[in-house]
């Protein structure tokens, strides 16, 4: 451990350096060539990931259905044989006993019947009551319509569910002309719910004109499916819902429940994906059975005045109920932040999150997220600080692990809180306010954090921290993550993200997980009260080369209060 001579350099440079944000569009790509551009991917890669879920090869996207089945965990994805961009979408298919380490198998749902002759995409899994599992997923039909189709396994005795066999009666949903819904906007069932009436009800994701819909289905066999008068909920303005995913959390627990749970022991989550912004947002509200229809509590809106589980990369989510462990675990989907001909050359595109366990905070405002404990039987070689001082303007280097493949775990605690800044009430907006103040921006309690992937001269480097302000009544925690320096490669989308942070500097400490893993940084701020994951592709910081520093650019002084990083092992996947 050293205090780095190369944080001055980094700050003196940062100061002429551009930091232009090249907005790079994070939807799926339709360059013809690049779908089928598979090739086999060259040996040394340092940007492919050692302990992310992703497959040898080509474009991934969504997480499809994951489900524990027999004690074996299922993750099913969007997945393009052919290439290395969107296209040619199949579910592809692995299984885990760890949800660390996964064999493929061969995909489960590919284009084979009229109602999904043009496409497989997105959709999700139900446990019936006998313990079956059974796929609602969108099709697209040859007048390249949106229809939702039905899947049941083969072959019940083999927990891992190779073969599939589709409903002679897909599609099971359609548009029409009677039902008014929009053929192109009707897509991604979610997880469906049985009442205590014994109907089964699922969401679909829609739009009319600018209004977002979470059309609502029921049904009594599962076969043949109703349209309800009206969606279990919509917004005006915010375009077309992509994966909603609908589930009740535990008021009082940080335990998860079956997604038919109902009652006064829980709240539901609505989760909806804005295809127009590829951001998602979630509200918590009450869920009306007898009127189907679910009210956000006052205040929680999808928008970006409330929450999102990930302020960073990451789209197209779903959860699962773990009932081999009693917890609600989240998928998400980490895009690229490469330009398509990059990704080309590294023969793959997209990789999966760490799966998250997902719970209510005990406030009731907010979910909180955390890496599965499995995650950690890859943590290896530990370094630990001691407890200390970082004094404003200095930087220490974390030497003993591998940087590039770590797990890191830091808490602060600042004293000096009546000289936090002043939150100018116009600054509203975390990600702007992380994109005027990056890490090398001074402040007085902050920027403090970790700088991870980082080269030696500080040339490149990912900065992960927190700002304190003096709000009207109460001081404000913003969290970053500064991408803006983390790659002499131009190219890349190296936008900068941010969220407040709900926890009291006064009374509480400042907690940072970032787990790293070559061209990841998924940071989780508070415990997982708010997560920013990033992609970032160094070109220094790679494999050995790359650093681990904690710093604090701020003036004052803020004390670490423990610090401990692991080496991560690599996982088996795929
Ligand atoms: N990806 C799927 C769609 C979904 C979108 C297609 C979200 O079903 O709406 O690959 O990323």
């Amino acid at each position: 451990m050293a205090i780095s001579s190369a944080w001055l350099f980094f700050f003196l440079c940062s100061l002429f350096l551009s930091h232009g944000v090249l907005e790079l569009e994070a939807s799926h790509h339709f360059d013809p060539n690049l779908q089928v551009s598979s090739t086999t991917p060259p040996e040394y890669q340092p940007h492919r990931t050692s302990y992310h879920f992703q497959p040898p090869k080509n474009w991934i996207n969504d997480p499809n259905g994951p489900m524990v089945y027999k004690g074996i965990y299922h993750l099913m994805y969007q997945y393009n044989p052919e290439g290395t961009a969107w296209g040619n979408i199949v579910w592809a298919h692995s299984t885990s006993t760890d949800l660390v380490n996964w064999t493929p198998h061969d995909p489960i749902i590919y284009p084979s019947q009229p109602s999904d002759i043009n496409g497989c995409w997105s959709g999700s899994t139900t446990i019936m009551p006998s313990g079956t599992p059974v796929i609602l997923y969108t099709g697209i039909n040859p007048k390249q319509e949106q229809v939702q189709n039905l899947a049941m396994p083969k072959n019940l005795s083999d927990p891992y569910l190779t073969e599939w066999v589709k409903s002679p009666k897909n599609p099971v949903m359609s548009p029409s002309p009677e039902n008014h819904i929009n053929a192109s906007s009707f897509r991604d069932p979610s997880t469906a719910w049985l009442g205590p009436d014994g109907t089964w009800r699922v969401v679909i994701g829609s739009k009319t004109d600018r209004r977002g819909l979470a059309i609502l289905y029921s049904s009594k066999d599962f076969v043949t499916w109703i349209l309800s008068q009206h969606p279990l909920h919509s917004v005006e303005g915010n375009g077309m819902w992509e994966c909603p995913d609908f589930f009740p959390v535990s008021i009082d627990s940080n335990r998860g429940v079956d997604t038919s749970t109902l009652g006064p022991k829980v709240k539901h989550v609505l989760k909806v994906s804005l295809d127009d912004t590829k951001y998602e947002y979630y509200t918590i509200g009450t869920y009306d059975l007898d009127k189907d229809i679910y009210v956000p509590n006052i205040g929680s809106v999808e928008s970006d005045l409330g929450l999102r589980y990930d302020y960073g990369k990451f789209y197209a989510s779903k959860t699962f109920f773990d009932s081999l462990k009693n917890r609600r675990i989240l998928w998400g989907w980490l895009n690229e932040s490469s330009i398509p001909d990059d990704d080309r050359k590294k023969g793959w595109a997209g990789v999966q999150a760490i799966p998250r366990t997902l719970w209510l905070d005990k406030s009731g405002k907010q979910l909180v997220q955390w890496p599965i404990t499995e995650i950690e039987m890859l943590r290896g070689q530990q370094v630990n600080l001691p407890q200390q001082v970082l004094k404003g303007g200095l930087a220490l280097e974390v030497s003993g692990v591998t940087a590039a493949q770590a797990d890191v775990v830091i808490s602060f605690k600042a004293s000096d809180l009546e000289k936090a800044e002043v939150l100018d009430p116009s600054w509203t907006n975390p990600q702007v306010l992380c994109k005027q103040k990056s890490a090398s921006v001074k402040g007085s309690l902050g920027p403090f954090g970790l700088l991870v992937l980082a080269s030696k001269g500080l040339q490149e480097f990912t900065a992960v921290f927190y700002r304190i302000f003096k709000g009207q009544n109460k001081y404000v925690v913003l969290m970053c993550s500064d991408q803006s320096r983390s790659s002499l490669n131009d190219s890349t989308d190296k936008a900068n993200y941010g969220a407040f942070l709900d926890v009291d500097p006064v009374h509480e400490e400042l907690s940072l997980r970032s787990l790293i893993d070559h061209s990841i940084v998924e940071s989780f701020g508070g415990g997982g009260k708010s997560v920013i994951a990033a992609r970032v592709y160094p070109t220094l910081a790679i494999d050995g080369q790359a650093q681990l520093q904690v710093f604090n650019n701020g003036t004052e002084n803020v004390q670490i209060t423990s610090m401990s990083a692991w080496s991560m092992k690599k996982a088996l996947i795929n």
